[in-house]
């Protein structure tokens, strides 16, 4: 048969996203699976039982990276990798990193039953903690297997409860033997949603990113002083959560204030002892700064702890920064890009070239091989969110223009 006439099965596409929203489902119809729980474990299990399915030999290394590996014709030569993540945010979208590691093992099945060889192997992986919401931070598995991040560090991170990420992969029984170290790798492409609203708002069905921004986190902790509200006068109180809601509105003007094309957000906070009627004496919050421009990123970081210091002082509220994780921007292989732009023309889809505001383990993998990510519209923008929705007719799509952008990196001697 002529390659290019070859597609992917929609349907079984859809009925496998439909099998795994059905773990961890939520009463709004999105998922909560967070990385390392019983819902992560439930929803590994059964990806594992469909590697097996279709022959893939399967291996699971130290930070619990599942990876699937059909072999090729020549299997000296360095695999085409694909893959995302199945743990979610909490109150997370069906279809945030499932949609990328669904859609590869639709391609793995297609070629399958279709007896297609390629010169390449190809290899599908599932990266632990993409999310980065229970254990900071996001993409900590990619980025210990890129060599980025430090393995131990990564085990030594605990949530909320105080649960250390080594525990808990150790728990749900995926803290494989293998060593969390890249290999050489041809090719990497991550599917994904492209959880923001210019491909709706353009009308394009393929997003072919040039890049991702950076991304920059920290985590802020301040201490106040305690007290029953009442007797309490106003003057001379250290009242950390007032200290907290300063700093966070400078957060959000200093995009504004910095120009340049930055975001920068606190997304969670905790407030202790978060009772109406004692002073708050405890605070943690996070930033999330994000651009195109990593300078911008650092300079705009440098300017809000100085406002950070100065308020902490003028309450007397004693900070403590951490400066949790950065990640460079990653800026893509053109070639392959370029690729991910002709396959969608092949097929007849319209497509755009753009950048990712979100973050991905292909930020990671940019850093040790060519990558490259496919995009399909998020219906009115939203991600992160239960209502995340995409058509399965863009679902099956990208799921193609994936297909062949892979045969013909599998199959090319050389980039
Ligand atoms: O933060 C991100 O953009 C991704 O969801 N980890
Ligand atoms: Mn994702
Ligand atoms: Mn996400």
């Amino acid at each position: 048969m002529d390659q290019n006439n070859l597609r992917v099965n929609g349907k079984r596409l859809q009925s496998t996203l439909e099998e795994m929203a059905k773990i961890g489902a939520t009463p709004g119809g999105g998922v909560q699976r967070l990385t390392l729980t019983d819902e992560d474990k439930q929803a590994r299990d059964l990806f594992v039982k469909w590697l097996k399915e279709i022959d893939l030999e399967v291996t699971i290394d130290e930070m619990g990276n599942i990876f699937g590996r059909r072999t090729g014709r020549n299997n000296d030569l360095e695999p085409v990798m694909s893959g995302s993540h199945v743990d979610s945010q909490p109150k997370g979208g069906r279809f945030d990193g499932i949609l990328g590691v669904m859609a590869p093992l639709e391609v793995l099945r297609t070629l399958h039953e279709n007896n297609i060889e390629t010169e390449r192997p190809l290899v599908i992986v599932d990266w632990t903690n993409e999310e980065g919401s229970r254990f900071s931070p996001a993409m900590v598995a990619s980025g210990v297997w890129a060599g980025a991040l430090e393995r131990d560090w990564a085990y030594s991170r605990t949530d909320i409860q105080g649960k250390k990420f080594v525990d808990e992969l150790e728990r749900i029984g995926y803290r494989g033997k293998l060593a969390a170290k890249k290999w050489p790798m041809h090719a990497y492409y991550e599917y994904h949603i492209e959880q923001g609203p210019i491909l709706e708002h353009e009308g394009k069905v393929i997003g072919a990113p040039k890049g991702i921004v950076c991304l920059h986190w920290y985590d802020i902790y301040l201490e106040g002083t305690a007290n029953q509200v009442g007797p309490t006068p106003m003057e001379g109180r250290n009242d950390a959560l007032c200290a907290a809601a300063e700093m966070i509105l400078k957060v959000n003007y200093l995009p504004g204030e910095m120009g340049g094309n930055t975001v920068a957000t606190v997304g969670e906070i905790q407030n202790y002892p978060n009772s109406r009627n004692i002073i708050p004496d405890k605070v943690h919050f996070t930033v999330d700064i994000r651009s195109w421009d990593d300078d911008l990123a650092f300079r705009s970081w440098e300017s809000l702890s100085k406002d950070f210091k100065a308020i902490a002082q003028a309450r007397g509220c004693p900070i403590r920064i951490e400066e949790t994780w950065r990640v460079e921007h990653a800026p893509f292989n053109g070639k392959l890009v370029q690729r991910v732009l002709d396959v969608a023309d092949m097929l007849g889809y319209s497509k755009l070239h753009m950048v990712s505001g979100a973050g991905h383990d292909a930020s990671y993998m940019n850093q040790i091989a060519p990558t490259a990510m496919i995009f399909v519209p998020s219906i009115g923008g939203r991600s992160h969110v239960e209502i995340e929705n995409t058509t399965w007719e863009h679902c099956e799509a990208g799921t193609n223009v994936l297909l062949h952008s892979m045969l013909q990196s599998a199959n090319e001697k050389s980039f």
